[in-house]
């Protein structure tokens, strides 16, 4: 007979290298398992400064504190030495634990169950290694590869369990959206025909993007949370913008707003049309906003990213096999950074085409059992 195992407490491992991406997912992965699985959860984070980004609530002079029930330890040379690690123990996307830190977990009792978070990727053999283990070379511990993923058979996709009730919501009341916009500082961009959202790395696309959309039949109110993207907004405007600025062009407004607490990025997502993303996290939060993206992926060496976003592509199109191929081409145009305007001048049409196309894509996702109950089923069974 198989028994279940019992987890209480779980120790949560970050590092941030650049960017939010991992903060934001382990983050998200902490308050789940607080909030919906009621677990005692201990972050540990290398870059409180970078953390505070998201959450301003951090005081970062502090080694340890609590927010939201969570405790927050800043991951510091040493920090772990007088630390009795906790049932469960993961890292994120494979942060190295200190070897001091592995033997305590090897040698409490029970053993510390070892996760490595990995990153999402559609490609089938992550479906395959998921749920490994890895032997420890020379401590009685298996390290367990847990992967993200658009799959039943893989480890699902961080979905907080009132995070669709509350996108509809959103989405079926003016008012509310009415409320958002006004508090960003853009009343009025609920009168355009289309609202866009765009979260990228730089992309030498950007201009040719911004020229089709400033000369269409519709008009278009573009917000661009502050971040790396704006270099090649400077370049096609000839000017730099402040956050808080907003320029006019032709059929095209561009409004520059500060980066956002995650909740406001979500209504961010939900209240545009269209939204260009990048990335793990926000990649993923686009897809609960039910509204065609663009992807932006995270570029790596020997364009290995390209076969994910492939994978994705893929994924797609088995799950539909209806979605319009220009929707997948443009995915492929907006990562080769196509710089030619006529492309994308038939964008917003290929995202209207697509769009019931996308949301079944979503619907089968929403179906499925999300990231951090899959993690707690697979580490008590
Ligand atoms: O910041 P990113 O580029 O992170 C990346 C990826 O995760 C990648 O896989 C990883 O290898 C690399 O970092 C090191 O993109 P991502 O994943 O979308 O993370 C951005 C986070 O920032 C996400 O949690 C959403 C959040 N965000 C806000 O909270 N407010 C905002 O205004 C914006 C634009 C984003």
């Amino acid at each position: 007979m198989v028994m279940n195992r019992q987890i209480k407490t779980i120790d949560l491992f970050c590092t941030i290298i650049d960017n939010f991406g991992d903060i934001g997912v382990c983050w998200r992965l902490a308050q789940q398992l607080r909030q919906e699985h009621q677990l005692t959860v201990r972050l540990w984070v290398d870059d409180l400064t970078s953390f505070a980004r998201l959450l301003p609530a951090l005081n970062v002079q502090l080694a340890e504190q609590t927010i939201y029930g969570i405790e927050v330890r800043h991951w510091i040379d040493h920090a772990t030495n007088n630390i009795s690690p906790y049932d469960v123990v993961i890292e994120g996307f494979g942060c190295r634990l200190p070897e001091s830190y592995l033997q305590k977990m090897a040698t409490r009792t029970p053993a510390s169950q070892w996760l490595n978070l990995e990153y999402l990727s559609a490609e089938s053999w992550t479906l395959s290694c998921h749920s490994l283990p890895s032997a420890h070379p020379t401590l009685p511990l298996q390290q367990y590869f847990f992967f993200p993923s658009f799959s039943a058979q893989g480890g699902g996709l961080l979905r907080e369990h009132d995070l669709l009730q509350r996108r509809d919501a959103f989405q079926a009341d003016v008012s509310l959206q009415q409320q958002f916009w006004q508090q960003l500082g853009y009343p009025h961009a609920l009168q355009a025909d289309y609202r866009l959202s765009l979260f990228a790395y730089e992309n030498a696309a950007v201009p040719a993007l911004l020229a089709a959309l400033s000369q269409q039949q519709q008009n278009c109110f573009l917000a661009i949370p502050e971040g790396r993207v704006l270099a090649n907004v400077y370049h096609w405007l000839g000017k730099t913008l402040a956050v808080g600025d907003c320029v006019t062009i032709g059929t095209l407004t561009i409004a520059v707003i500060p980066f956002l607490l995650p909740d406001d990025y979500d209504r961010l997502l939900w209240a545009c049309d269209l939204n260009i993303v990048r990335g793990e996290d926000s990649f993923i939060r686009a897809h609960w906003a039910n509204r065609p993206l663009l992807w932006h992926i995270y570029p790596q060496q020997e364009n290995a990213h390209l076969v994910k976003l492939e994978a994705w592509l893929e994924t797609m199109q088995v799950a539909v096999p209806e979605l319009p191929e220009a929707y997948l081409d443009a995915q492929r145009a907006w990562n080769r950074e196509e710089t030619s305007i006529a492309y994308w001048r038939q964008l917003l049409q290929i995202c209207a085409d697509a769009r019931i196309h996308h949301q079944r894509f979503i619907d089968s996702l929403s179906r499925q059992t999300d990231l951090a109950t899959r993690l707690i089923d697979f580490c008590t069974k």
